[in-house]
């Protein structure tokens, strides 16, 4: 994903290993800002329950100008499987922190799996 200003993003992360031997389901998210400025990276996951949060933060990345942000965040099961789904919505916040807002600069977020 693109974009220029502050936004709220929402990722579904699916559990898809059936397994009996438990792992636990990782999102690794980078936000990578144009050169010249400066966003900062807010991740909310309920761990516990399979809604939406925007409060509980699991883990955020302030890093100065230009330079990537990068969070990574994990829960489910431990090493053996739960027998349940735990799928998760994962809020991110893209907050803008110093210097304009120029539609021309683009930061790019990129979300990975595991
Ligand atoms: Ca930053
Ligand atoms: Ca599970």
């Amino acid at each position: 994903m693109t974009g220029a200003t502050s936004e709220w993003l929402r990722v579904r992360v699916l559990e898809a290993n059936e397994s009996v031997v438990g792992q636990k389901l990782k999102v690794t998210i980078t936000l990578q800002p144009a050169n010249q400025t400066n966003f900062d990276l807010f991740v909310f996951v309920n761990k516990g329950s399979d809604v939406i949060e925007c409060s509980d933060l699991a883990g955020s990345s302030m890093e100065t100008l230009s330079k990537p942000d990068t969070v990574s965040v994990s829960w489910g099961e431990g090493s053996v499987a739960n027998g349940d789904d735990d799928h998760r919505w994962v809020s991110i916040e893209v907050r803008h922190k110093t210097g304009e807002c120029d539609t021309t600069k683009k930061w790019t977020l990129t979300v990975k799996g595991n």
